[in-house]
């Protein structure tokens, strides 16, 4: 594992652009003169790849829907952190393109009934798609509302028949360097594959949610396409992306940002604005989209404001000490 003080991703945007963001800017611009029409390309280009992944049958959101705007299609699908294609926020749209996700199978392991290799369109076909309105908080403290669609990941672990010994449940994302420049990349502070986890109990709340979609239509590759976690009660970097391995095990796994940084990233990381990153505050957020001069803050809720849902989970835990 190559370590680094400093994890990339703790920088925030404010502080520094990304060098190939910004050298690729330079190129983007030099000799031409941008014309409106090149300077909004961007928006154009996220907006013809939405037109064009697959719409998705599903039922309409009926249930814990915020009484906040939803983000715009392309801040969702354009300020994304996605480490397997490059440090920067916009690398993951730049890049993941090329991605081939399709065919897709997950490797269901460990302590289950039905282990196994599963083509993706088996493990989803007994399951109807169902819409769930979301705020995402990164712990980089930004945020989004994100209309996502999918299945409740507790439908499709009890398929697989957990055992009595299965206590947590544990997630990779696929590995792939020909197809992800990130993995590729010498100085990323990650040990491959991406790793993510959950309790049992947690994964089993009727909030934890595999998304297929988002806006009505298949995930765009940056947003971890074909089927990503979403855990909205936890920082974002548990809503692990483009899985393919699903093990279910007596152990808690070890998890990838609690590998890099064990004192800034813990395996629960549910949102607190009451327990601060050791390098900044978390008791605030910006809601994109955010500017310099219009950066939209706002207060941070405990449990990202799912604390109905999900706060028993944690009773008679120190939350200062399991972060
Ligand atoms: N495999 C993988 N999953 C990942 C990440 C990543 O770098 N690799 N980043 C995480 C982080 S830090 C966040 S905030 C969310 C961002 O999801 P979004 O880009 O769809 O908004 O994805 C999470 N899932
Ligand atoms: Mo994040």
């Amino acid at each position: 594992m190559h370590i680094k003080k400093r994890p990339s991703w703790a920088i925030s945007e404010s502080e520094v652009t990304p060098e190939s963001v910004y050298l690729n800017r330079r190129k983007f611009m030099s000799g031409v003169a941008v014309s409106a029409a090149a300077m909004a390309a961007p928006g154009l280009v996220l907006a013809s790849q939405h037109e064009k992944l697959p719409a998705l049958d599903y039922k309409k959101a009926g249930k814990y829907v915020p009484d906040e705007e939803l983000t715009p299609y392309k801040d969702v699908a354009r300020y994304n952190n996605f480490y397997e294609f490059g440090p920067g926020k916009e690398d993951p749209s730049r890049h993941a393109g090329q991605l081939v996700v399709d065919p897709w199978s997950i490797d269901v392991e460990g302590e289950c009934a039905r282990p196994g290799r599963y083509p993706l369109e088996q493990l989803l076909k007994s399951h109807s798609y169902q819409e769930r309105i979301y705020r995402l908080r990164c712990v980089e403290a930004w945020s989004m509302v994100i209309p996502w669609v999918g299945i409740p990941l507790a439908d499709v672990l009890k398929q697989l028949e957990p055992t009595s010994r299965a206590k947590y449940v544990y997630f990779e994302t696929l590995e792939r360097p020909e197809q992800m420049p990130g993995q590729r990349s010498l100085f990323s502070t990650i040990d491959w594959p991406y790793r993510e986890g959950l309790r049992m109990d947690e994964a089993m709340n009727e909030l934890s949610f595999l998304a297929v979609g988002l806006y009505g239509r298949a995930l765009p590759n940056q947003n971890g396409a074909p089927i990503r976690l979403v855990v909205p009660w936890k920082y974002g970097f548990k809503s692990i992306k483009s899985i393919v391995r699903i093990r279910f095990m007596e152990e808690r796994p070890k998890t990838s940002w609690e590998m890099i940084a064990p004192d800034e990233y813990g395996f629960y990381a549910n949102v607190n604005p009451e327990v601060d990153h050791p390098r900044w505050s978390q008791k605030r957020e910006r809601r994109l989209p955010s500017g310099i001069f219009s950066p939209n803050w706002r207060e941070t809720e405990k449990f990202n404001g799912y604390g109905e849902q999900v706060a028993q989970l944690y009773k008679g835990m120190d939350l200062a000490k399991f972060y």
